[in-house]
């Protein structure tokens, strides 16, 4: 079977560094010879794009349960140009992808002082929408391509402000950005859980810390990534399958 190209997202919280380290990434991938095909989400190029990037500016108000669809929504817009590059052979390099979907929407209803059983246990009361919780939030992704390799690039939110402030935009708020942060940990520990039972095809979940010097961080990146260069032989995977 001829060697396809790797799947490497980045993921991490608003001011962590990852749409820097993500240029750095696909420059000194493009020096050593190899080609590399960039996909950031959101998209907001696209008619559904849009709509997002009115909502993320707070010129639209959507129910939460919608926002969570149209993100998901914008990777199935990409998925299938997605896996055309990899088929090509090239390596995609994505800046945010479902985890941050999940991240987002489920830190939204999390108390202050997060505690995700709440979440993960919550019942619907009548007359009530059901507050979004990961078994739900998951569900609209499962079966887009998974990444072989996610690396999150982890700051505390008190470090990622000193970083020039958090903008303008919604969920930019330290209090929202640790409450995000406890749902990727969740995640990026149900993702290794899962490789190391071989149960889900969510790939390589890698923990990067974040908060060091830059070229600190480039270093330790390059290191994950340079032995998936060559491209992968097996399959693209599907999420949470
Ligand atoms: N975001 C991003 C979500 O809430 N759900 C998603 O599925 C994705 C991909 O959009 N605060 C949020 C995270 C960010 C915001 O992202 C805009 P960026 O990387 O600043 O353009």
């Amino acid at each position: 079977m001829a060697r396809r190209g790797a799947f490497v997202v980045v993921e991490g919280l608003d001011r962590s560094g990852k749409t820097t380290q993500t240029d750095i990434l696909r420059q000194r991938i493009q020096e050593a010879g190899k080609e590399v095909a960039c996909v950031k989400f959101p998209d907001r190029s696209t008619p559904i794009g849009k709509m997002i990037d009115l909502y993320l500016r707070s010129q639209s108000d959507l129910d939460d349960h919608v926002v969570h669809l149209l993100f998901s929504a914008n990777r199935w817009e990409l998925a299938s140009t997605i896996l055309s590059h990899l088929e090509q052979g090239k390596l995609v390099l994505c800046d945010r992808y479902a985890f941050s979907g999940i991240a987002f929407s489920v830190a939204k209803i999390l108390p202050s002082q997060p505690s995700l059983s709440t979440t993960i246990h919550s019942e619907q009361s009548f007359g009530k929408l059901s507050p979004i919780n990961l078994t739900w939030a998951r569900a609209p992704d499962s079966a887009l391509p998974s990444p072989d390799l996610t690396l999150f690039l982890d700051v505390s939110p008190e470090v990622a402000y000193t970083r020039g402030g958090y903008g303008e935009e919604r969920y930019e708020k330290a209090d929202m950005q640790s409450r995000v942060r406890s749902v990727f940990e969740e995640i990026g520990r149900e993702v290794s859980a899962d490789a190391g039972e071989g149960k889900h095809g969510n790939g390589k979940w890698i923990v990067i810390d974040a908060g060091r010097e830059m070229h600190t961080v480039t270093e330790e990146i390059w290191r994950h990534v340079q032995p998936l260069l060559d491209g992968v032989e097996s399959s693209v995977g599907r999420l949470w399958a």
